[in-house]
């Protein structure tokens, strides 16, 4: 692919947006960036401007009208977050003043930024790759705590250095095969075959390391999916409401309550999951319930996992039915308080009272290990670094090619093979750090960002 050249062109525009939320407040920052950026800030503020100082000045529209007072400071290239001549306003935070602030900009010759096109700069400038773009808008995006903190990580670089050591390892492979490739009458001895087996070996490893954080962490940024599902009148809603604190849900004694599913966000340990409560699962001629099972049955199709919920006092089968995924179910058993006989939670069986909140913490606790399962070996440590599935999945890609040349070496020692199967990982961790990275998805992942970033 062209690497960074097709959008040069649309670069020497320059470019400005409102960077802060749209709205009343007290500031508005509004910032151009392009090659005629101090250009058109002398003509705003009629003063040139020294670089990281904050000025502190009238902003004149084209007719020399006073449009706010307020702060210009200036990035000079190449010491700024795009890379290209960098200035904020800060302005009185009116979004008339914005307003006027942006189409005077617009009149002096900028042009108002798409989504992302700030960060997208800043890309093809090489001031950030596309792991930290990405970590800027999961950064903002994030709804917990703890994926503020491994976002932060992301965009400060500690995704993409692990891929580059990564690419450092493969490539010095790569450099030994490539070698022999060069002298194919010299026999590869068994001694050097060795080596490159071992070399590959430790390359897998690590791969597989690095996946398994990518995962947790795009655990992280996605969060999980809960559904709560079961026969009707178990108290699937009464369960929602307990977990979320709040009555979400219409609870009632008649079964098939529930139609649409409805949800409620939660955090557990970090992560922010989503419960949905669905209708009640049975064989029903109302039109309306049978579509709500319809759905119910979407939801559970999508969940991460699955409560199935039973009534501990009733005498029908407690069985989940067959066409669900048993590994995603976890078996909660529901109103022990009208129950005489003491059951123990186990690792597929949790016994709670949803009516007066029995049970609810061990429920909880025992989410918490499910959610965190894939993380067992660093179950202590903090994850290292948020990821999106993309990572994910070039990660996988990559350790597939590895494990390929890894086969391809001890079966027949064919060379060439091998070093096709490396340029491949080579390729799928270049798409990571966007070296690799073919436009379309370039225009994608920079579309979901938000104006002015
Ligand atoms: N005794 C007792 N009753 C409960 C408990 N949990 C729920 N109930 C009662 O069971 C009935 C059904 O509760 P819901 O939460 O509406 O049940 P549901 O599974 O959502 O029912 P549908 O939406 O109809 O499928 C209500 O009368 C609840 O008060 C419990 O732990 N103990
Ligand atoms: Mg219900």
């Amino acid at each position: 692919m062209p690497k960074k050249t097709t959008q040069a062109i649309e670069q020497q525009e320059s470019i400005c947006a409102l960077a802060t939320p749209a709205g009343k407040g007290a500031l508005a920052i509004v910032r151009l960036s392009g090659k005629d950026a101090h250009a058109i800030a002398k003509i705003i503020t009629h003063k040139p401007l020294t670089p990281r100082k904050a000025h502190y000045t009238n902003f004149y529209d084209c007719d020399d009208g006073v449009i706010d007072q307020g702060l210009a400071i200036y990035f000079q290239t190449p010491a700024s977050f795009t890379g290209e001549d960098v200035i904020e306003f800060h302005c009185h935070g009116n979004p008339l003043v914005a307003d006027l602030l942006l189409k005077t900009l617009c009149s002096l010759g900028a042009r108002l930024a798409t989504p992302g096109e700030f960060s997208l700069r800043a890309f093809l400038n090489n001031k950030i790759d596309l792991t930290q773009a990405e970590a800027i808008a999961d950064l903002i995006n994030s709804t917990t705590e703890q994926a503020v903190r491994t976002a932060t990580r992301s965009m400060q670089g500690a995704f993409s250095r692990r891929v580059e050591e990564v690419l450092a390892q493969l490539t010095q492979v790569r450099m030994h095969i490539e070698a022999h490739l060069d002298f194919p009458d010299e026999e590869i001895d068994r001694q050097q075959c060795e080596q490159l087996a071992s070399l590959l070996r430790l390359l897998s490893n690590y791969l597989n390391e690095l996946l398994q954080q990518a995962k947790l962490g795009e655990r992280l940024q996605t969060g999980a999916t809960i559904a709560i599902a079961g026969k009707p009148n178990v108290g699937k809603s009464s369960l929602l409401n307990v977990m979320a604190q709040s009555d979400v849900a219409i609870v009632t004694e008649i079964p098939g309550t529930t139609r649409d599913p409805l949800s409620a966000d939660i955090e557990i340990q970090g992560i922010a999951v989503r419960l949905i409560d669905t209708a009640g699962l049975r064989d029903t001629k109302d039109i309306v319930e049978a579509k709500g099972i319809e759905r119910a049955q979407q939801a559970l199709a999508q969940a991460d996992l699955i409560l199935w919920l039973t009534d501990v006092s009733s005498e029908d089968s407690q069985l989940a039915p067959k066409d669900i995924d048993a590994t995603k179910i976890i078996y909660v058993h529901n109103k022990i308080d009208l129950h005489k006989e003491i059951k123990f939670n186990d690792r597929e069986n949790i016994y709670i009272s949803a009516k007066n909140q029995l049970g609810i913490d061990e429920l909880i606790q025992h989410l918490e290990q499910r959610l965190s399962r894939t993380n067992t070996a660093h179950e202590q440590a903090d994850t290292p670094f948020l990821a999106r599935s993309r990572h994910v999945i070039a990660l996988q890609h990559a350790l597939d090619s590895i494990r390929s040349a890894q086969q391809r070496l001890s079966n027949s020692l064919e060379l060439e093979l091998v070093a096709e199967d490396l340029r491949l990982a080579q390729q799928s961790l270049g798409e990571i750090t966007g070296e690799f990275t073919p436009d379309d998805l370039l225009g994608k992942i920079f579309s979901e960002f938000c104006i002015g970033k």
